[in-house]
């Protein structure tokens, strides 16, 4: 047992040195994969971008609902950065287009008791994060992955990515941050995982 998860844990850094990668890119416990696996809870859920508004609100100056066009009206930004999912895998390079969160937060104006965010879904997934950690310059709202615009599967039309935490904290069909002072928590975090998520402490499940 103590073997086997040691030569899971060392997995994905062996792949990346023999790909000529850095094996520092690698969190403990992960592997690589070309592919891009989907994880959904449920069915996609349908949207309409005539009726469609991602909503800021909760402890904000100005709470907003911005319609997909003023969405797209903000400035837009393209980063490539490494995802890593809870269920081990990890993919590098991937390359997402949208708006920092930083942006809509600034224009909201965040209470100085807001701290944290619980990000919602249509579909009904929810999760929890510091408000701190939506600040970060790879925090986005994103529509685009490689270039062309989210797939369902993918989260469309909107998504968080927020690459430092595991893959689920990033909010597919993304329709509202609510800023909170009081942490509460999400769909996974409330079903066994990790508050926290942070792949490079395996913070994986609470057990
Ligand atoms: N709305 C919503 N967002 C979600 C999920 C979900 O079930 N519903 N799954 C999460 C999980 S567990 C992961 S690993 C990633 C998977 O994203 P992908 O399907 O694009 O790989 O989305 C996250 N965001
Ligand atoms: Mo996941």
């Amino acid at each position: 047992m103590a073997v086997t998860s040691k030569l899971l844990a060392a997995r994905g850094r062996q792949q990346a040195a023999k790909r000529g990668i850095d094996p520092a890119r690698i969190p403990p416990g992960q592997y690589l994969t070309e592919r891009f696996p989907v994880l959904t809870y449920g069915p996609n859920p349908r949207f309409d971008l005539e009726d469609w508004s991602l909503c800021v609100d909760g402890l904000v100056e100005r709470p907003f609902a911005l319609r997909w066009e003023e969405l797209m009206a903000y400035d837009q930004v393209t980063l490539t950065t490494d995802i890593h999912c809870v269920t081990r895998w990890s993919k590098l390079d991937t390359t997402w287009t949208g708006v920092r969160v930083r942006d809509l937060l600034e224009r909201a104006g965040v209470k100085p008791e807001g701290k944290f965010v619980l990000a919602h879904c249509d579909g009904d997934y929810t999760t929890n994060m510091p408000l701190e950690l939506l600040y970060d310059d790879d925090v986005l709202v994103a529509h685009a992955y490689e270039g062309r615009p989210l797939e369902a599967d993918h989260g469309a039309p909107l998504r968080l990515l927020m690459p430092k935490r595991y893959f689920w904290k990033s909010a597919k069909f993304l329709r509202r941050l609510e800023i909170l002072s009081e942490d509460r928590q999400g769909f996974w975090e409330l079903n066994g995982y990790h508050n926290d998520a942070d792949p490079w402490q395996e913070q994986r499940h609470w057990f």
